[in-house]
């Protein structure tokens, strides 16, 4: 297939190139889009060096197969006219999530959404890690409530979110100077910060309200009754969740360890007695998502269930999670 990714030089876009390769897509062609800026540059990748073009309708007209990690705006603006092209699109923008001719996609969770459509929406990170966890429990016990709380690395909010860290980092450590911040609310050297993104007229800010929204569509739950407070913290790479849930039948930890072992996309990392549950160190660079710390939650009574999740937002919250819906559309 000819591939374009779109926003190649992105943290989420280095990662498509790397999981393209890592699971053997049929590229013929690679081509990588990106802002003028950077266009006429090269970009080394498992094909070899390729120049990165600046993205134009016609010279995308080609593609068998486009991936775009770009902007809301340019997903509003593009996306649509390229699949009445032919090309079929995953976009990893919020702007079309929630649009009722759009299937919003985790493999795992909803394949059949795909249907015959060629444009499909990739969920946000928070929201995928979350629901290849959620939907196998969902199916054994049934599902009632979620209260979920994040750990969100920087990367999150791309590569300069993780420069930033670093900058902020070394400014304290090694200049003794207080950090300073450009892409985050406050400095996250040494904090966390109950921010990402705007705050809604709720009270909520819009990455909480993210984790509803697509979760209650991925999920085709459109009443689930869900509460996410989103948190960044000084880390590189991984989100961690929280995750509390009140199911519709008895629950208890053996059960969900041994449903969540089975489930697709989840590895049960849970042995407390040996130090041995989720963390980002060990999360980083996987495809899984972590599962630990599994417990009843005597809120709930028998319905109740604590559980603690860490996923590659890069990977299964972005780049695969976008490759493998690639891999379905080509079926
Ligand atoms: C974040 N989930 O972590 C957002 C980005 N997709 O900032």
């Amino acid at each position: 297939m000819r591939v374009g990714v779109i926003g190649a030089t992105g943290a989420v876009g280095k990662e498509l190139v790397a999981v393209l390769a890592k699971r053997h897509f049929p590229v013929t062609e690679l081509r990588l889009f990106a802002s003028t800026r950077s266009a006429g540059t090269k970009q080394s990748t498992p094909w070899g060096d390729v120049a990165i073009e600046a993205y134009s309708p016609d010279g995308a007209r080609n593609l068998d197969l486009a991936l775009l990690a770009v902007s809301g705006d340019f997903a509003k603006a593009h996306a649509r006219a390229l699949a009445a092209q032919g090309v079929a699109v995953v976009d990893n923008s919020s702007a079309l999530r929630l649009e009722d001719d759009v299937p919003l996609v985790v493999p795992e969770v909803n394949e059949a959404a795909i249907g015959s459509h060629r444009l499909i929406a990739n969920p946000n990170c928070t929201t995928a890690i979350l629901v290849v966890a959620l939907e196998p429990l969902r199916q054994a016990f049934g599902l009632k409530r979620v209260i979920v709380s994040t750990y969100q690395a920087a990367s999150g909010a791309g590569a300069e979110g993780m420069a930033e860290l670093e900058r902020e980092t070394r400014r304290v450590l090694v200049d003794g100077q207080p950090a300073q911040n450009e892409v985050f609310a406050h400095p996250l050297a040494f904090n966390v910060i109950p921010q990402i993104d705007s705050f809604q007229p709720n009270g909520y800010t819009r990455e909480e309200m993210k984790v509803a929204w697509e979760s209650r569509k991925i999920m085709g739950m459109p009443d689930l009754l869900i509460s996410c407070t989103a948190v960044r913290i000084p880390t590189y790479r991984v989100h961690a969740e929280a995750v509390t849930i009140e199911t519709e039948r008895p629950v208890t930890p053996e059960a969900a360890r041994e449903v969540l072992s089975r489930a697709k996309g989840v590895r049960v990392v849970d042995e407390p007695a040996a130090q041995r549950y989720p963390m980002p160190i060990t999360a980083t660079g996987q495809d899984d998502v972590e599962a630990g710390r599994i417990r009843a939650n005597p809120v709930f009574g028998d319905r109740g269930l604590d559980f603690f999740l860490c996923g590659d937002q890069l990977l299964k919250g972005a780049a695969l999670n976008a490759v493998q819906i690639a891999e379905k559309l080509r079926k």
